[in-house]
C-alpha cells in the first residue's frame, strides 16, 4: 500500500504559495499547512499507525515535501517584502537636500521684559537674594495700610487704584499698585534675617504715552540687626554696574518721600545722550532709576518685626522704562502690542539665558 501523499496536494499547496499576493495570505497558507494543526502535520503524525516497514520511506517523504513547501513560502516572503518596499507611494520619499524649518528655540523669542527680570534676578540672586512673589489682586490692608499709608492718603484715591466692588462688610480687594505687599507677606510669615526681591506685575489707573495702567516692578527688602543705608548704596551701585554692563557708574542720591521709608530717597545715575544715544556711567546728564530708603518702624512694626532690635532697606524701581533705556525701545506701549515683527526685533533667543558668568545680554 501507498501511504505517500497525492503530488497534486503538493503541487496545488506550492501554486497557492506562489500565487499569494500578501505576507497576511501567506501566513494563512503556512498556518493551514504546516502549523501545530495544519494538513500537513496532521498527516506526519499518522506515521505511528502504519507498518513499520513503510515508515522510513514515508518519513523521509513528508520531510522532503514540508522542506519544499517551506523553501517556496520562504522565497515568495522575501519577494513580497521587495516589492512592498519598492512599492512605497512617491510622497513617502524625502528629499533630504531640503533645508531645515527653524527649530521652535531658533524661531522663538523672550520678550525684553522677561529678558530684563531674567538680568535682575541674575544679579541679586548672585547677592544672596531669593525671589518672593505674591497675588496681583490684593487687600487694602497688605497695599495701604500695612505700609504706613494714612487713611486718605491721595495714592489711595480712585484716579490711582483699580479697586474691586465692595464685599457685604465694606472691605474691598485691589490691584496692587506696587510690589510691596509681597515684603509685607514675606515679614509677616518668615523671620529676619530676610533679603528678597519681589518682581512682577504692577497696576495703576494710568495710561498715556509713558504709563500703561499694568506695569512691572521690582522691589527689594533686606531687614537685619544692623543693616544700613551704607550697605543699601553697595549693593545698588552693584546692580548698576552689573545691569548697565559698565565698569563703572556715577550714582547721585537725593532726599525724596514714601510713606514706607524714613529716610527715603531717589537715585539717579550720570549718562550721556548723544544723536539718539545713550551711554550709562558717565556724561552730563542725570537719569532718575529708582527710589529707596530705609524701612519705616510703622512698617516694621505692622508686619510683627521689633523696630528696636530689627531695622531694614528697601527699594522699588519700574522695570519697563529701564528695560526701553538700556535695550534702546522707543515707545513703552509697544511693549505690551503683542506684534511679533517687532519681537523678532528687540526679542532674545531662548537659550542665552543671562547669567553673570557668560554675559547678561550677550
Ligand atoms: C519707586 C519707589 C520704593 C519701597 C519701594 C518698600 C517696601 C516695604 C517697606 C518699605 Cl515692604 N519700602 N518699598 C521703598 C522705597 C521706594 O519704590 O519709585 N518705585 C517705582
Amino acid at each position: 500500500m501507498n501511504f505517500d501523499i497525492d503530488p497534486r496536494t503538493v503541487d496545488d499547496i506550492l501554486a497557492r504559495v506562489a500565487a499569494a499576493e500578501n505576507i497576511a495570505t501567506l501566513d494563512v497558507i503556512r498556518v493551514s499547512e504546516l502549523g501545530k494543526s495544519g494538513r500537513i502535520t496532521t498527516i506526519a503524525r499518522m506515521i505511528g499507525t502504519i507498518p513499520p516497514e513503510q515508515r522510513r520511506h514515508f518519513g523521509a517523504n513528508i520531510n522532503q515535501i514540508k522542506n519544499r513547501i517551506e523553501e517556496a513560502i520562504l522565497a515568495r516572503r522575501e519577494l513580497l517584502k521587495g516589492e512592498k518596499l519598492s512599492n512605497l507611494p512617491a510622497s513617502e520619499t524625502i528629499d533630504v537636500t531640503l533645508p531645515l524649518r527653524d527649530a521652535p528655540a531658533e524661531a522663538g523669542r523672550i520678550h525684553p521684559l522677561s529678558q530684563v527680570m531674567d538680568e535682575l534676578t541674575a544679579i541679586f540672586a548672585d547677592m544672596g537674594f531669593a525671589v518672593a512673589e505674591g497675588p496681583d489682586i490684593e487687600t487694602d490692608d497688605y497695599n495701604f495700610t500695612k505700609l504706613n499709608f494714612p487713611e486718605g492718603h491721595p495714592a489711595r484715591e480712585m484716579h490711582d487704584t483699580f479697586f474691586f466692588n465692595p464685599k457685604e462688610d465694606g472691605s474691598r480687594k485691589l490691584l496692587r499698585t506696587h510690589t510691596s505687599p509681597v515684603q509685607v507677606r514675606t515679614m509677616l510669615t518668615q523671620k529676619p534675617p530676610i533679603r528678597i526681591i519681589c518682581p512682577g506685575r504692577t497696576y495703576r489707573i494710568d495710561s498715556d504715552a509713558t504709563h500703561t495702567p499694568q506695569f512691572h516692578q521690582v522691589e527689594g527688602l533686606v531687614i537685619d540687626k544692623n543693616s544700613h543705608l551704607g550697605h543699601l548704596k553697595w549693593i545698588l551701585h552693584e546692580f548698576c554696574k552689573a545691569f548697565f554692563e559698565v565698569d563703572h557708574i556715577n550714582m547721585r542720591f537725593r532726599p525724596s518721600f514714601f510713606p514706607f521709608t524714613e529716610p527715603s530717597l531717589e537715585v539717579d545715575i550720570q549718562c550721556r545722550r548723544d544723536k539718539g544715544e545713550i551711554r550709562f556711567g558717565e556724561g552730563e546728564d542725570w537719569l532718575e532709576i529708582l527710589g529707596c530708603g530705609m524701612v519705616h518702624p510703622n512698617v516694621l512694626r505692622a508686619c510683627g518685626i521689633d523696630p528696636d532690635v530689627y531695622q531694614g532697606f528697601a527699594w522699588g524701581m519700574g522695570i519697563d522704562r529701564i528695560a526701553m533705556l538700556k535695550y534702546g525701545m522707543p515707545d513703552l506701549r509697544q511693549l505690551f502690542e503683542s506684534d511679533v515683527r517687532w519681537l523678532s526685533h528687540y526679542g532674545f533667543k531662548p537659550l542665552d539665558v543671562p547669567t553673570l558668568a557668560g554675559g547678561l545680554s550677550s
